[in-house]
């Protein structure tokens, strides 16, 4: 298991749902906290200089975990589930050029409240309309190694997809090997019956999982229960990364040392333990 953390550059929305922003000041900061990678979110792929991104992960060794995409929805309200074809058109190549940058960087590309909303649509055209761009993007990603992954989130934020078996359901009717789910358990403490047996129960399709407390602060600020929900990742394999998707506060500094602080012994005790099962597993 790997801990990352969210980080826009300076450039980024004011809505963006990042600790960190500024990636000349923050991937170094990061790395100093203990974090393995950094999860980008971005609005478009040509805000990355590819070259001064490498070689600012290089000096610090870290991996970007993801790419996230909230701000695509932010910015211009685009959506899967949209029914206009120049703003269907403008996502899917808005997301074909993410894709091309997680080739380089992470391998994986977030599904977040871009795939849209429900509305006032019949049920089966938004996810007819999710499908479509969804499968497209899946083919599009598959031969390069790129895996989409759509995150279940709450009902106050959205009307479609709102916990992990309903995530499971619509992963099935994709029906691609490269498309699997992100939980964050902020969103799965609102929606689902439980976390880690939920979890467990569908990680065949997890793929990647934020990490945030019961009141969105970080992991050890609430009363989530971060030992029971990783006992349970552990009993399924889980060796994916946990991502911090936190508010800032009380300040980012703070809130990201707080989460190193409270997750990273956690992880390695984590990784002990799957070190000493591994043999036997694998045997
Ligand atoms: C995005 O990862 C997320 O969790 C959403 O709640 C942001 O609005
Ligand atoms: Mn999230």
């Amino acid at each position: 298991m790997k801990l990352s953390i969210a980080i826009a550059d300076t450039n980024a929305l004011p809505s963006a749902f990042v600790v960190y922003r500024g990636f000349n000041e923050c991937i170094p900061k990061a790395a100093k906290l203990g974090f393995h990678g950094v999860e980008l979110a971005l609005k478009r792929a040509d805000e990355i200089n590819v070259l001064h991104l490498q070689s600012l992960l290089d000096e610090n060794q870290l991996e970007v975990s993801c790419i996230s995409t909230g701000q695509v929805y932010a910015d211009e309200g685009l959506m899967f589930t949209e029914t206009d074809t120049v703003k269907r058109q403008r996502v899917t190549g808005i997301f074909k050029e993410l894709i091309d940058l997680a080739t380089d960087f992470g391998q994986l590309v977030n599904i977040g409240r871009v795939r849209g909303q429900i509305g006032r649509l019949p049920k089966p055209e938004a996810e007819d309309l999710f499908l479509e761009i969804t499968r497209g993007l899946c083919d599009y990603a598959h031969p390069k190694g790129v895996t989409l992954i759509l995150e279940p989130v709450n009902r106050y934020e959205i009307d479609f997809i709102n916990n992990v078996e309903e995530g499971v359901e619509l992963m099935k009717k994709v029906n691609r090997p490269n498309m699997k789910l992100m939980p964050d358990v902020f969103h799965m403490n609102i929606e689902d019956r439980t976390i880690g047996p939920e979890l467990a129960k569908h990680i065949d399709f997890v793929k990647y999982i934020h990490f945030a407390d019961s009141n969105r602060l970080a992991p050890g600020q609430g009363h989530l229960d971060f030992p029971k929900i990783m006992n349970s990742l552990f009993h399924a394999h889980y060796d994916g990364w946990v991502s911090v998707e936190i508010l800032p506060n009380p300040d980012p500094d703070t809130a990201a040392r707080q989460s190193a602080e409270f997750l990273l012994p956690l992880i390695h005790a984590y990784n002990e333990r799957r070190a000493e099962v591994l043999p036997i597993i694998v045997s």
